[in-house]
């Protein structure tokens, strides 16, 4: 089981294509660079080529190790990168100088786009001070208000980044305000019913509140008799207020490093933003080509 994104880096060993939409970002470039040094991908870079070339040599990328689609339009941009996975000439696409809306439209474009019929949605993966594990947040970028039904699916995306991380098992825990049913939260109800869903390929617990989610210590004084408790791996969170108010604090205040892509779509989608440390660019990266390969091997066992 891989316990830390530098661990993460080592295991990776495909060499996978990425599609970079609207590829004339620097942050980006960069990061897609890194990780063709350390021999993990290949990039196909969609956008403004003349802009590509400029900040490319901005930043002394050797251009020439990659193929360049010149298409000047971000929204073409986007619809070309997006047709590249769809075809199967990359393997993952990474979002480049454009805001979210605009790829997550076309990635979402029935017919033309990447759809497979799951929902989408985002997983971040946290390596935190002071824990020997990897958490697995989610969902805090894309489902806004998720429904019962829709947190079921964001949790069995989040199992499938585990699984592709070599956790076979991982415990889900879905974080409230509280640690009991409450009719006026109906957090803790939804929490309750997905503990009770059955959902495959992991252990579901809830309502519990953070730190019993995450301090077996803090679960065994608030005296919860669940052995799971204080041990979740993924922290599903009630909505994207608090997934992105948990994402910007782990990393703010917690200094807690971390990777993130979109899931549930035909092919691992990274999103990061300029706000993303280089370094969580790479790791996303990594992360999407690890997921991009076990998502392969499971296709086709
Ligand atoms: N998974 C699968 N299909 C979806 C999803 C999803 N998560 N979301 C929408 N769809 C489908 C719908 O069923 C519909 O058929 C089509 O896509 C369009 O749906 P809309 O009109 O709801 O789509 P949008 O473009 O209005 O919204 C999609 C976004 C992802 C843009 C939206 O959910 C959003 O704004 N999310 C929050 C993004 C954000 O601001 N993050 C901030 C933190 S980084």
């Amino acid at each position: 089981m891989i316990h830390s994104l530098d661990a993460l880096k080592a295991a990776s060993d495909t060499i996978h294509t990425i599609a970079v939409a609207v590829a004339q970002d620097d942050e980006v470039l960069c990061a897609v660079e890194e990780a063709r040094q350390l021999g993990l991908t290949t990039a196909i870079l969609v956008g403004d080529e003349e802009k590509i070339r400029q900040v490319a040599e901005g930043c002394s990328i050797p251009i020439e190790k990659y193929e360049i689609v010149h298409v000047p339009d971000p929204v073409e941009a986007c619809k070309t990168a997006v047709t590249l996975v769809r075809e199967g000439r990359a393997d993952v696409l990474m979002k480049g100088l454009v805001d979210t809306a605009v790829v997550m439209k076309e990635v979402l474009q029935g017919g033309t786009g990447l759809r497979t019929g799951r929902l989408l949605s985002h997983v971040a993966v946290f390596e935190v001070p002071g824990f020997d594990r990897l958490f697995y947040l989610t969902d805090a970028a894309m489902n806004i208000a998720p429904t019962l039904e829709e947190k079921k699916h964001i949790i069995l995306n989040a199992v499938e980044v585990a699984h592709a991380l070599g956790n076979p098992d991982p415990i889900v825990c879905c974080v409230c305000a509280v640690e009991k049913v409450k009719a006026k939260m109906p957090a803790t109800i939804e929490a309750a019913a997905l503990a009770e869903a059955d959902l495959p390929g992991c252990q579901v617990i809830g309502p519990l509140a953070l730190d019993n989610a995450i301090s077996a210590e803090a679960a065994r004084r608030k005296g919860i008799s669940d052995p799971r408790a204080g041990r979740g791996d993924i922290l599903l969170m009630p909505d994207i207020e608090a997934g992105n108010v948990m994402y910007k604090a782990l990393v703010f205040l917690g200094k807690a490093r971390n990777a993130g892509i979109v899931v549930g779509a035909k092919a691992p989608i990274i999103m990061t933003s300029r706000a993303d440390s280089h370094k969580s660019k790479l790791y996303s990266i990594i992360l999407a080509l690890q997921v991009a390969a076990y998502q392969s091997k499971e296709n086709k066992a």
